[in-house]
């Protein structure tokens, strides 16, 4: 049904635009024969997990599509982060921006890391070199790069910032595998890289995640760690942890993995679907990707001014909501206004807390068709075109609520 006026709204009483949810992260769809076969296959291979055939061949194939001479597969990025903690022996304070989620943040201080957050570039809402280098104290011991939303982040600047002040450089890309910097695959830089194959991931296997590098010594370490500290040289001072991927993780990612290049290109067509849909909507920028560089375009990232649009992204997203458009405030609050960062040091990131109280992730991925899109953009410049009526009944209705 298409919304004409504000009383169409879902918020005020019309039909939900959608029958069913539109999420921000649906599982993409797989070939379910195939992931069968191969569930079928590993439980007449009567071997589950520890390091099976399945996540072999998935190491295989990540550390090909990254680039890369090793692939360390893991239960979920985030254990991936905290065993890279341990095997680069960081200690102190680590770099990274707020704007992450919280996994980046956590992950650090789990292993006992003082997360030393820096502000972002205000428009493509990255990590800013100049001021992780002012960030560098006696305590530092690394850097955590993050490629946020799968934008990348100035990598090379970072690299130039690490071995300046001899810092580890590791990255954060949870968001960006099949991305590249300059060409160069975004697991090339630094001493490693984490993936993320959460089911919202563009590779989902159910759980899962990935340690990448070119780094023999560290690749070892990894193993090692990942395994209760089985097979080590020489025992680690944090022994080890259980981060294994199990060969149904495993199953399930190949099989996502197989239809990888075409999630990317529905991914592609969504976002170009998203551009030509909000142009011209006053106060909401679609966050651009660098088309000369590979994306995988898993996250549609708008920027709502309230002063522009006439609404602010939070009511916004309570409309969205109400269509069953279940966008995401990815990523607000930032970290540094988390428990357990926000009662710590004081942190000034004003561009970090500009953007977090403006983004919105949009839906996409194969569930969401560009009609889909369509609607969800019809939806929005309506409540733009419309601005003060709707902030006028959406205040009547919660004065009439309270
Ligand atoms: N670093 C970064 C930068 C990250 O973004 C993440 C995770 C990590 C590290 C850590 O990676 P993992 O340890 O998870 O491998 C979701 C995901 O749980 C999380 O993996 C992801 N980033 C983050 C950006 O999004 P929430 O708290 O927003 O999850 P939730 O439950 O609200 O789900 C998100 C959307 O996806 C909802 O709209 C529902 C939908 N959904 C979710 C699941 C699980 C589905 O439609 N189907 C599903 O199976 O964190």
């Amino acid at each position: 049904m298409v919304k004409l006026t504000t009383g169409d709204l879902a918020i005020f009483g019309g039909a939900h635009a959608f029958l069913r949810p539109l999420h921000v992260g649906s599982p993409g769809a797989v070939d379910r024969g195939r992931l069968f076969e191969r569930l079928d296959w590993a439980l007449d291979n009567q071997w589950l997990s520890n390091g099976g055939p399945l996540v072999v061949e998935f190491e295989a194939r990540i550390a090909e599509l990254a680039g890369v001479r090793h692939a360390v597969a893991t239960c979920n990025a985030t254990v991936a982060l905290q065993m890279l903690c341990h095997a680069l022996d960081l200690s102190g304070e680590v770099i990274m921006p707020s704007l992450t989620f919280a996994a980046t943040a956590h992950a650090a201080r789990w292993v006992g890391l003082d997360p030393v957050f820096v502000d972002v570039d205000p428009l493509t809402g990255q990590m800013d070199p100049a001021l992780a280098a002012e960030a560098v104290g006696p305590l530092t011991s690394a850097i955590l790069g993050v490629h946020l939303w799968g934008r990348t982040c100035p990598a090379p600047e970072l690299e130039k910032v690490a071995a300046d002040h001899g810092l580890a450089l590791f990255f954060d890309a949870a968001h960006a595998i099949g991305c590249t910097l300059g060409g160069r695959p975004v697991a090339s830089f630094g001493s490693a890289s984490v993936f993320s194959f959460h089911p919202t991931k563009v590779v989902a296997g159910f759980e899962g995640g990935a340690i990448v590098t070119d780094d023999d010594a560290l690749a070892g370490r990894l193993r090692s760690l990942r395994d209760f500290g089985k097979g080590a040289q020489a025992a680690h001072p944090a022994g080890g942890t259980n981060g294994k991927m199990s060969e149904a993780a495993a199953a399930m990612a190949l099989t996502s993995l197989d239809g990888f290049a075409g999630a990317v290109a529905h991914n592609r067509s969504n976002f170009a679907a998203y551009a030509a849909g909000l142009e011209g909507i006053p106060g909401v920028r679609l966050v651009p990707h660098d088309a000369s560089q590979a994306r995988n375009y898993q996250y549609v990232i708008i920027e709502v001014e309230e002063s522009a649009a006439g609404v602010g992204r939070d009511l916004l997203l309570e409309i969205l909501r109400a269509e069953r458009v279940m966008a995401k405030p990815y990523f607000s609050p930032a970290c540094h206004q988390l428990e357990p960062y926000r009662s710590g040091r004081l942190f000034r990131l004003p561009h970090t807390e500009r953007l977090a109280g403006r983004v919105l992730a949009l839906p996409t991925g194969t569930a969401v068709s560009r009609e889909s899109i369509r609607r969800i953009c019809d939806v929005l410049r309506l409540v733009v075109s419309r601005s003060d009526e709707v902030t006028c009944r959406w205040r009547q209705r919660k004065g009439r609520a309270a």
